[in-house]
């Protein structure tokens, strides 16, 4: 929704946004702000003014903007060999899709570009397990996904998605998906009973992070994870959001102690510096497909191998995970301490977080945030009243502690 702007803009920035939105599609709503330069946990705009990013570019940079180890692995990467397509071997596939194997456990990894692509590439794989392994009759099968979910813009992912602004005039719509409430393992029960023998896959998000991170219940996973075993089901997770990290562990789906049946990953696993995501799975539903049945120009390239290990290997250096832990419990008490007629919920689980907001005096969450930016810290509303905070994992105590003097300094203004 779009938001009349109160926030001082200086003319080099507005020139900056005049061009975007001369020559470039309007297919966002930007807060006005022209980033410049990242560091660490911080941003700069064009004017020189520094923000906290509260955002991290949707949960891409946990390892904090332009981290020299990722940087210096790129630029070193870059001068020597960048694309090769996968018609031919490189150096640099093999050992990326070996750290991967040990860092999570599981046989194989397929790797793509993009979350969207990687989400599509797990649908395809479920089917053709579904196919192959479970016998579904030939283009019967079935796929589960939850009311409120995020997990991508392609036409067969918005087909799943239950958001206007997601689908809304992109029909006709993919075939074969089944829709149940989120955080519901009787509504999983229930279809499972009735079509089980027709379902290839489950795919949620462990966190609904687009939707204003919804936390499921304690159990939700483990249940519905039980009830895609009893039905000879795949249990799919979708950690592009919540994985590496985010959350206070590895993968979000550890706090449950499950092992999902496929992982999709994304932003993070590369710390934001160039599209990279990636299925993970066993041999028996990684193997379905055959050479020449799927793949990406870009899809595993030696840049990306090479940013995506040295992402990787800050993650675990930096004890990331425990980190977002307990960082992420310091945010939520200190949140739950503001006194505040706009704080109606506080919710998330390491360090993806989210304020739901009351709008008060005529002010909302927008509001909150061009008040938050005023003072140094970019967030952004999702759903017009939730605003999600979720800072780069590097963040230390004391820089978290100044940040959410920002956050109170700006509801208290707004009162
Ligand atoms: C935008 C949202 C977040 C994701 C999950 C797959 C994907 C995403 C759980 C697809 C991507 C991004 C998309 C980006 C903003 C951001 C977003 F608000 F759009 F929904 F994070 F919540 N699964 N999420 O969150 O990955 O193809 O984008 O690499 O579209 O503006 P992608």
């Amino acid at each position: 929704m779009k938001k009349n702007i109160s926030m001082e803009i200086s003319p080099k920035a507005k020139a900056f946004i005049e061009k975007e939105d001369t020559y470039g599609a309007h297919n966002y709503h930007p807060l006005p702000v022209v980033l410049t330069r990242g560091e660490g946990i911080y941003v700069w705009d064009v004017d020189g003014k520094r923000y906290f990013d509260f955002l991290s570019a949707y949960s891409a940079v946990n390892q904090g903007h332009c981290h020299p180890k990722i940087v210096n692995a790129l630029v070193k990467q870059a001068s020597n060999l960048c694309l090769t397509s996968r018609a031919f071997y490189n150096d640099c596939l093999g050992p990326y899709e070996e750290f991967v194997h040990k860092l999570f456990g599981y046989d194989k990894v397929l790797p793509m570009n993009s979350g969207a692509e990687a989400v599509e590439t797990a649908l395809k794989l479920a089917r053709r397990w579904g196919y192959v392994k479970k016998n579904i009759p030939e283009n019967e099968a079935l796929i589960i996904g939850c009311e409120g979910n995020f997990h991508g813009r392609t036409i067969t992912i918005v087909s799943l998605s239950t958001d206007p602004d997601s689908y809304k005039d992109y029909g006709p719509f993919t075939p074969g998906l089944v829709k149940i409430p989120y955080d519901n393992p009787q509504a999983l029960e229930e279809v499972l009973n009735k079509f089980g023998d027709k379902v290839a896959a489950f795919l949620v998000e462990p966190i609904q992070g687009e939707a204003g991170v919804f936390v499921p219940h304690d159990g939700y996973l483990k249940k519905c994870y039980d009830l895609c075993k009893k039905h000879n089901v795949l249990f799919v997770a979708d950690e592009v959001q919540t994985g590496i990290a985010r959350t206070g562990k590895m993968l979000c789906s550890d706090h449950e102690g499950i092992r999902p049946d496929m992982v999709i990953l994304g932003k993070a696993i590369s710390g934001g510096v160039l599209p990279v995501s990636a299925v993970l799975a066993d041999d028996e539903i990684m193997l379905t497909i055959k050479p020449g049945e799927h793949g990406s120009t870009f899809g595993g390239f030696p840049l990306a191998c090479k940013v995506a290990v040295a992402a990787l290997e800050v993650v675990v250096e930096e004890k990331l995970a425990d980190k977002a832990e307990y960082l992420g419990k310091i945010f939520r008490r200190e949140m739950a301490a503001i006194k505040s007629p706009f704080v109606k919920q506080i919710r998330g689980k390491g360090l993806l977080n989210a304020i739901v907001i009351q709008p008060h005096n005529g002010k909302e969450a927008w509001d909150v945030c061009e008040t938050m930016a005023g003072l140094g810290l970019i967030a952004k509303p999702t759903h017009r009243h939730i605003i999600r905070f979720a800072p780069p994992l590097v963040i230390k105590e004391e820089e978290l502690m100044e940040a959410i003097g920002i956050i109170k300094e700006a509801l208290k203004s707004l009162e």
